[in-house]
């Protein structure tokens, strides 16, 4: 938008007054950062609405992304540089006295989501917006988003995350968009003039009331919506006797009142169940209801809508739409079911099978008694249908309902007309192993998209040093087409330039230190190599590995002072699910390392361990462009897809990396000089599932730094580790190391050597370095949502880019 300097200080003077009846030489941050967040809001409403009206246009269809989870992070600055006016607030700021850096600062970093499923979804919202698609997004309005972290005595403590207390300045409530969502009761069908009906008694009825939040496009005139449900009583239930009330109020809000803090890991709990329900079922209520606004058949409905389910967590939506098509819009099953699969797309995220969801058949029959018995249909009718084609252990092993549990991923691969992957190598192991049967028998249902993230957040906003440079290199059209990122390739041997990257990530890692310095108190050396890993703890992600190696490193300095280690500082940040004792206890340990190592006075500068608390998207941002190692390191097999990998990279880090998930895809980009590859490939991890043939202990005998480096758990050396030592030894030595870590030791330990040797060389070191954010382009979201786009949502998008 337009807006000069002296508009915006008259604005901005003006609102503040207006809302707080304050002169800006006595207002505080929190005034100035409200007032500053209402101004943005108000630049970009006329986008806004526009947008809304273009969007009720028959045949313009509609996206709609179905995710439990968005992982936001902080909107201030974001929206500032989406709407082209980040510099000229800045400086009309300064003029005032004021700095843009203390109101950015002083937003809560909104946690609604646990890790890469959340952000993944968050850089697509930008993206879609930025190209142009006319995307909405659907979740829940978690009244506490994930917990917060606090480190006590080296052990995770959770605390809750109140993150609405100071409001919200971005949302708009809207009640009069409210709908209602139904639970438990008793349904039965009637015959009404010749149609089944239902027919409902005793149920619970719940509001669903939405709050919109704008997610502005980099690109002057989109401004997409986030929709976020929230749970409160209907008015009709106020009527109640007032302990009642209260005790039904407090039932109620419960569904929109917390994230659950697993990741990868399902626990089946009601509340949970009725979480998903919930935002589905308003969701596609209010898609209806917009739909309705066109005037069209609803047999049109698939031709203006489309709708994505972002892992199985909201796959309901299938018998949702059935639901609706058939009892509210009075279809007949086939043709109700035949839109439902067109209308709806999902994508799967994981292969951990202790992450597939299955709900008990009870618990979905009392809470959704409609909904159970559509899904029943579903089931029975895809069975009769395969009977003539396939043998019954077939039907058996791909049917929705089995052993008293409906199967959530089968409800929706079943149910829609895609399945993607998220990385090619994870897309190969669903069609190839995970849901191998599926593939055979909807082989064209299946694709990949591997993930990709918004390089506005992740290079122009957090990084604007290396923005500078870029720009200063190329010009600035990568911005909006990564892929010209590619024209830094035509530096790789310029000297200058190279010298330049190398001191602007010393500039990012001094300002990383001083951050530490600050709030851990702990000095950092910037000119050590800064290894970075960090992603949620789990024992597939293979922290345990990394740390492995600290220790290795560490004894050989204890044993030879003079080794010839190059300085590092190893940085985690890393969350557990509360209830993951395990990814828990690795957590003790590494801060139980990291306090020996750090206060070890022979070490010095050699080696440092950070392990930041309540690692988060605002903390990403702070960390990402200060690493020089990128650790990649899960089991190969494991890790889907990956997108901190991307974001390392696209800052110039040098990735350590198995071949898993996007990895792979990094490699082929960059060139296998450019990455450090080591370990399993998924091909070996499968051959010896299949020949049991790894024998962990053997690795614990034959390797005398491995072995060196597991007694240090279990004889004392490691001051406060006790139990948690002897699990940790356990599970690898004794209960046969589910992750292969030592296995795979010896060959990260050589990876890391590699990374020392390069290192010491600085035009070989920043050449990799640049050739990494030369090939990052393609990972851009804005090509990933392209995609989706076209080849499964069947929408054009205006993309800015044509
Ligand atoms: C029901 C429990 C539960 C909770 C969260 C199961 C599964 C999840 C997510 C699917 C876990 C997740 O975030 N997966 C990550 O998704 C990213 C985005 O596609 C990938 O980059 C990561 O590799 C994958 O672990």
């Amino acid at each position: 938008m337009k807006l000069t300097k002296d508009k915006f200080k008259e604005d901005y003077q003006r609102l503040l007054t207006e809302l707080y009846s304050l002169d800006i030489k006595d207002s505080e941050v929190s005034e100035q950062y409200f007032t500053l967040g209402n101004l943005i809001r108000t630049y970009a409403s006329n986008d806004w609405k526009n947008t809304n009206e273009s969007y009720l246009k028959k045949g313009e269809k509609q996206i709609y992304y179905f995710s439990m989870e968005f992982l936001l992070g902080r909107m201030l600055k974001s929206n500032l540089l989406n709407l082209d006016i980040l510099e000229v607030v800045q400086k009309g700021l300064q003029e005032f006295g004021i700095h843009l850096e203390n109101l950015i600062e002083f937003e809560v970093d909104p946690g609604l989501g646990n890790g890469g499923l959340g952000r993944l979804a968050a850089c697509f919202m930008d993206s879609m917006a930025t190209c142009a698609i006319p995307g909405h997004g659907n979740g829940i309005r978690y009244k506490y988003g994930l917990f917060k972290q606090k480190f006590v005595n080296g052990y995770q403590m959770e605390i809750p995350e109140h993150w609405l207390r100071n409001g919200n300045i971005w949302e708009v409530r809207r009640l009069n968009k409210a709908v209602t969502v139904r639970f438990y009761g008793n349904v039965w069908l009637e015959n009404s003039s010749g149609r089944l009906v239902p027919r409902y008694e005793n149920e619970e009825a719940v509001l669903a009331v939405p709050y919109d939040t704008p997610i502005i496009g980099y690109n002057e005139q989109t401004v997409n919506t986030l929709r976020l449900w929230s749970a409160e009583m209907h008015p009709q239930d106020e009527s109640h006797e007032y302990g009642a009330f209260l005790k039904q109020q407090s039932q109620i809000e419960n569904i929109s009142e917390v994230l659950y803090p697993d990741d990868s890991y399902y626990d089946g709990r009601l509340l949970r169940l009725k979480q998903e329900y919930f935002f589905v079922s308003a969701g596609i209520q209010s898609i209806i209801r917009r739909f309705k606004k066109k005037d069209l058949p609803i047999s049109h409905l698939s031709e203006e809508v489309a709708i994505h389910i972002n892992d199985t967590h909201p796959a309901l939506c299938v018998p949702e739409l059935m639901r609706i098509l058939l009892d509210d819009e009075g279809m007949d099953w086939e043709s109700a079911w035949d839109l439902t699969k067109k209308v709806l797309s999902y994508t799967n995220h994981t292969i951990m099978s202790e992450a597939l969801e299955k709900w008990p058949i009870d618990m979905m029959s009392t809470l959704l008694p409609r909904i159970h018995q559509i899904i029943c249909e579903i089931d029975q009718r895809y069975a009769a249908d395969m009977r003539y084609r396939y043998d019954d252990h077939m039907i058996e092993r791909t049917r929705i309902i089995e052993g008293g549990h409906i199967k959530m991923a089968h409800l929706a691969i079943i149910g829609s007309h895609s399945i993607n992957g998220v990385a090619k190598l994870h897309t190969d192991i669903l069609k190839e192993k995970v849901l191998h049967d599926f593939y055979l028998i909807f082989p064209s249902k299946f694709n990949n998209k591997t993930n990709g993230i918004t390089q506005r957040r992740w290079l122009l906003l957090s990084n604007e040093p290396l923005r500078q440079f870029i720009d200063s290199k190329i010009g600035s059209n990568w911005e909006v087409n990564p892929t010209d990122l590619t024209n830094l390739k035509a530096f790789q041997n310029d000297e200058d330039t190279l010298f330049k990257l190398a001191q602007i990530k010393k500039l990012n890692k001094q300002r990383f230190a001083d951050y530490v310095k600050r709030t851990m108190n702990l000095t950092l050396n910037p000119d050590a190599i800064f290894d970075v890993q960090v992603k949620r703890l789990h024992a597939y992600k293979r922290q345990l590995l990394n740390l492995l190696h600290i220790l290795s490193l560490y004894f050989k300095l204890k044993e030879n002072p003079n080794a010839y280690i190059y300085p590092r500082v190893f940085i985690f940040g890393a969350k557990a699910a509360p209830s993951y004792m395990y990814a828990k206890q690795i957590i003790k340990l590494i801060n139980s390392v990291a306090h020996m190592i750090n206060h070890d006075h022979h070490i010095g500068d050699k080696l440092k361990i950070v392990f930041v608390e309540n690692y988060s998207v605002s903390l990403a941002e702070r960390i990402i462009p200060a690493a020089d190692v990128s650790e990649q390191i899960s089991l190969a097999s494991k890790e889907a897809s990956g997108t901190g990998n991307m974001k390392l990279m696209l800052n110039g880090a040098v990735t350590v990396a198995t071949l898993d998930g996007a990895n792979v895809e990094i490699r082929d980009q960059v060139g296998p000089d450019n990455i450090i590859i080591f370990g399993l490939t998924d091909k070996e991890v499968y051959q010896y599932y299949h020949d049991g043939s790894y024998h962990a202990y053997d690795y614990y005998i034959h390797n005398p730094i491995l072995h060196r480096v597991l007694n240090a758990l279990i004889d004392g050396t490691i001051p406060g580790i006790e139990i948690e030592g002897q699990d940790i030894f356990d599970s690898l030595v004794k209960y046969g190391d589910e992750y292969f870590v030592l296995r795979d030791f010896e060959d990260y330990r050589l990876a890391q050597e590699k990374v020392d040797q390069i290192y010491r060389d600085t035009l070989r070191w920043q050449k990799m370095a640049l050739l990494n954010i030369a090939g990052a382009g393609i990972f851009s979201s804005d090509y990933t949502v392209l995609q989706y786009a076209k080849e499964i949502w069947d929408v054009s998008a205006k993309s800015t880019q044509d």
